[in-house]
């Protein structure tokens, strides 16, 4: 009987790894940004610039909160053609808006949900800001396909289930004093895990704009 539940137990385990490992990303490349001096990048997106696979038909919909007087999160990166909400979780108004050419638009005060979808329809990199708050900044970046990976806090990345082929990839970051292009690597994916370092050099963080502005909440 214990020998028995023993077996059993072990089969089940055993199916439940074989279930995770054919539902698991399978990488395909992995790698590092650094900057100049060789610390870790977080935060730089790397993503496919070409080949650019067919569209994505109707990607999921993605979210930047508002949550204390900040864009949750600061950074998303997208795929060009899905919409995103700006539900406002604060108790007073905000006034998001962009004047990025990828993308210009502007949801007048509002709370809660009731600010409609934006569609993001052009690749690069959209800037939105509150109209009320100037220090509340976020960054949108639109990328051609859903290949594309943010660096953790030692500056690394995965990108997963990428078929066998020659890619060209590129490394973005808020504060890069490179362009995208100029950052462009070619790498070959077949069997083996492919292996890319990137070198980002940043310019320094601004200074922090200043938390309480002199106008009135509304
Ligand atoms: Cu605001």
């Amino acid at each position: 009987m214990h020998r028995h539940n023993f077996t059993s137990t072990c089969l089940v385990a055993l199916a439940m790894i074989v279930g995770a490992r054919a539902h698991a990303a399978a990488p395909a490349i992995t790698g590092t940004v650094s900057s100049a001096d060789g610390a870790p990048v977080t935060d730089a997106v790397v993503f496919v610039q070409s080949p650019v696979p067919e569209p994505e038909k109707s990607p999921p919909m993605q979210v930047v909160d508002q949550v204390n007087k900040t864009f949750v999160p600061g950074l998303l990166p997208i795929v060009v053609g899905t919409a995103v909400r700006f539900p406002n979780h604060d108790q007073i108004h905000h006034h998001v808006y962009s004047f990025s050419p990828t993308k210009t638009f502007e949801l007048p005060l509002y709370k809660g949900e009731a600010a409609a979808p934006v569609v993001f329809d052009k690749v690069g990199a959209v800037k939105i800001g509150c109209n009320i708050h100037d220090w509340m900044s976020g960054i949108i970046l639109v990328l051609p396909s859903r290949h594309f990976a943010v660096t953790d806090s030692t500056g690394r990345f995965t990108l997963n289930d990428l078929p066998a082929g020659t890619y060209t990839l590129v490394a973005w970051h808020a504060r890069s004093k490179l362009k995208p292009d100029e950052t462009a690597q070619s790498v070959q994916v077949g069997a083996e895990v492919a292996n890319l370092t990137f070198k980002l050099p940043l310019a320094p963080p601004r200074p922090r704009p200043a938390m309480h502005g002199t106008r009135a909440e509304p």
